[in-house]
């Protein structure tokens, strides 16, 4: 019997954010960063939403380990999360896949990821690691998940939601029995299966794992030693576990986090062009599904000090607004019209021009006169005067990156090449 029970467990754990995918579905978004760092909300980064569910739930030690293109994800940690402190049983490491086992060796999966760095776990000695993904924005309570995991025993425990059938494919999918014990995982299948008595429905791994450390440990040891193991969790350790082990279940709804005025869940993937433009125009809502502005669940990132958003009228003294829109601090409206769009730090923009269901990532500026509909433009990209995107699907295919969905992605290069 575990004698704290109804205890916090979050100070005796660890939360360790694997940041190192790519996330090449974001296509040149994730050209120069990790899909970690990629802005989202007009102030913070993809990592931040993780990150801050681990300090809203009095998780104070944090360990992220980096791979790909890492150089503004690993800045902006050391800039915004570098308060935890050692003094106060706190830590936070930035864990670069550094060759620390061998000078050439890499972080094969994601299991390797936290086995190259044992030893610095072990230095901390937390009795709970909490395994997260850094690239999903969601609100939830890992205290919950703790709970759950030291109340049934389990050897892991594995975050679930129930997703339809289709999105399955790009997720670990499993099957339960009566009391949520995993007895079947399949990572990535081709032709997931439904849930038994729903069709269509599938229930899906968020990637998200708890587990005591020192089985943790074990665990990737024994795997470290057998031959042909991807070294990864959802194709190696989990399905391992489920077959000789006792893996629970852990309903993402039972620990997300919801303000009064919520609907429901919210977990988005934001892995793709659409998916991404989705999540960030909702925010646009007047009662969005995840709430920005919710105190008790604050969203914690690295921002620069700025001074306020201004808003500038033109020369009839007409446009310079921004409605249904989010404007974040240093921009400057000046003479345009805003609608349905997130501008993030430090944007500007010019006399007549419009701008509707767009994504600004930071420093953009929009010269006079462009037209711009259902758009995400990348950080720092300066659209010249009198740019119409939105109006030619043909056009626009040929210029930019135009998905499916009639999503135009717009760079700085695809700029520069217009010129040319
Ligand atoms: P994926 O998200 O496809 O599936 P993966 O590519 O391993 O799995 O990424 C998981 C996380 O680890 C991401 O945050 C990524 O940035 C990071 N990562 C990937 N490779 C890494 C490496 N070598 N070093 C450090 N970090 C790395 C996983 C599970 C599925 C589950 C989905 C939910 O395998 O079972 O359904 O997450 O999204
Ligand atoms: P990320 O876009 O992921 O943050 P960087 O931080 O490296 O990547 O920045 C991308 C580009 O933006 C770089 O060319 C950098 O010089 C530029 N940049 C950084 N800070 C500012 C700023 N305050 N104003 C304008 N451009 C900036």
């Amino acid at each position: 019997m575990d004698l704290r029970r109804g205890q916090p467990l979050a100070r005796d754990a660890m939360a360790y954010v694997l940041a190192g995918g790519r996330g090449s579905r974001l296509m040149e978004l994730t050209d120069t960063r990790a899909k970690p760092a990629v802005y989202f909300g007009g102030k913070a980064r993809i990592i931040d939403f993780a990150l801050s569910n681990a300090i809203n739930s009095g998780i104070r030690r944090i360990g992220v380990a980096t791979q790909y293109k890492a150089h503004s994800l690993i800045r902006h940690l050391q800039r915004g999360w570098n308060f935890l402190r050692d003094e106060r049983n706190e830590s936070f490491d930035i864990l670069p896949a550094s060759q620390r086992i061998s000078e050439f060796q890499w972080y094969e999966g994601t299991a390797d990821a936290v086995f190259q760095n044992i030893d610095i776990i072990e230095s901390y000695a937390p009795e709970f690691m909490v395994i997260l993904a850094g690239d999903h924005v969601y609100k939830m309570d890992y205290e919950l998940m703790l709970q759950q995991h030291c109340d049934s025993g389990a050897d892991v425990t594995v975050a679930c939601l129930e997703v339809s059938r289709e999105e399955a494919s790009a997720f670990g999918v499993m099957h339960v029995d009566e009391t949520d014990r995993i007895v079947d995982f399949v990572e990535k299948p081709a032709d997931p299966p439904s849930l038994p008595g729903n069709p269509g429905v599938s229930l899906a791994s968020l990637g998200i794992y708890v587990f005591r450390t020192a089985f943790l440990f074990e665990q990737l040891r024994r795997d470290a030693a057998t031959p042909g193991s991807a070294r990864d969790f959802g194709k190696d350790i989990i399905p391992y576990l489920v077959e000789h082990g006792k893996a629970q279940a852990h309903r993402f709804s039972a620990s997300c986090v919801r303000s009064h005025d919520e609907p429901g869940a919210y977990w988005r993937d934001v892995g793709t062009v659409d998916a991404y433009w989705e999540a960030s125009l909702d925010l646009t809502d007047v009662v969005p599904q995840l709430d920005l502005y919710d105190r008790s669940w604050p969203l914690w990132t690295y921002a620069e000090i700025t001074p306020p958003a201004k808003f500038v009228h033109d020369i009839d003294g007409r446009r310079g607004s921004a409605v249904a829109s989010l404007v974040a601090g240093d921009c400057i409206v000046s003479g345009s019209s805003i609608h349905r769009s997130l501008l993030s730090t430090g944007v500007r923009t010019h006399s007549f021009a419009m701008l509707d269901e767009a994504v600004v990532l930071p420093f953009c500026h929009i010269g006079r006169g462009a037209r711009l509909r259902r758009v995400i433009l990348d950080r720092g990209v300066k659209i010249p005067d009198g740019l119409v995107v939105g109006d030619d699907p043909v056009l626009d295919g040929h210029r930019f990156r135009r998905t499916d969905k009639g999503i135009c992605l717009i760079t700085q290069p695809m700029i520069d090449r217009l010129a040319n």
